[in-house]
């Protein structure tokens, strides 16, 4: 999800190229403010914690992008684009690392594991917005099927 402040930073274009530039494949998107209840559903694991109400109000606050990547090891290769969750010690060449600059403005979210990824997806996709398709890149990206 490209959170709002990276959506007002006008990183969409460049967030996405990255993705796509690495080879996984977008299989859904979608432009869309948050709902304090998906909010809260997607940040269920922090609630209670010190920053959980300043990230609520900064996830509500704008529209976002929330979208579905497919890949082999997606889950880990999107949060190594992304880089670490505080800017200042992501890597340099890292989403986060080339864009961000505090730790309550990374830009960025990717869910940290598939059982997540299912998760987070249902809160904002129907099974059926998910578009499968082949790409005929995949033979140059991938040596087996
Ligand atoms: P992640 O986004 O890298 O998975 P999490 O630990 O799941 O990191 O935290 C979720 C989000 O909560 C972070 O991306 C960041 O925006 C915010 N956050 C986490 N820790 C802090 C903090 O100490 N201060 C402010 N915001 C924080």
């Amino acid at each position: 999800m490209i959170k709002p402040d990276g959506v007002q930073r006008n990183l969409i274009g460049k967030i996405i190229s990255r993705l796509e530039d690495k080879g996984l494949k977008l299989v859904a998107i979608k432009f869309l403010r948050l709902t304090k209840e998906q909010a809260a559903e997607h940040y269920r694991e922090h609630a209670g914690k010190e920053f959980y109400e300043r990230l609520i109000s900064l996830i509500t606050s704008a529209p976002v992008v929330a979208m579905v990547w497919e890949g082999k090891n997606a889950v880990f290769i999107v949060r190594k684009l992304m880089g670490a969750t505080d800017p200042a010690q992501a890597d340099a060449g890292s989403i986060r690392g080339l864009y961000g600059m505090s730790m309550g403005r990374n830009i960025i979210h990717g869910a940290d594991s598939v059982d997540s990824a299912r998760r987070e997806i249902s809160i904002y996709f129907r099974p059926e917005e998910l578009v499968s398709y082949e790409k005929t890149l995949e033979t140059w990206i991938y040596e087996e099927k």
